[in-house]
């Protein structure tokens, strides 16, 4: 069994849960805060077989979007895109393993 950590932007998170609980998954929404631009974020939990993995990452991809934001303060980062932005997104996915998982 895996855990998956999922970090979707608010903008998606709506479209994600509904894409993931139409499938069939049991999904935990909790309200986050990226560390970088300070703003909110929301971090999905979904415990799923092996061999489901796959397939919601796919559902997770499907719904989430890639975007340019500002960076609401000074940095002097280098890269290719128009100062004092970043691209965030589309999402972010951890895969935990999980030992055991018990519905009390
Ligand atoms: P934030 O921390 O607010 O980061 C927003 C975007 O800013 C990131 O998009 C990335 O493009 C950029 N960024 C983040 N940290 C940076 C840094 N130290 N220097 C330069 N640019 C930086 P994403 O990579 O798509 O991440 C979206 C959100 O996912 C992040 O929001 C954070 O909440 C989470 N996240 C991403 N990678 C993570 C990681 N390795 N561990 C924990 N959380 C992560």
């Amino acid at each position: 069994m895996k855990l998956l950590l999922a970090i979707v932007n608010n903008d998606d998170a709506n479209a994600v849960n509904s894409g993931l609980s139409r499938a069939g998954f049991s999904v935990t929404r909790i309200a986050t805060t990226g560390g970088f631009l300070m703003t909110g974020n929301t971090t999905f939990l979904v415990g799923v077989s092996d061999g489901d993995v796959d397939k919601v990452s796919d559902i997770i991809r499907t719904n989430s979007k890639k975007r340019v934001q500002k960076i609401p303060f000074e940095w002097d980062g280098s890269g290719t895109q128009p100062a004092g932005t970043v691209t965030v997104g589309g999402a972010t996915v951890f895969v935990l393993n999980v030992e055991e998982c018990r519905h009390l």
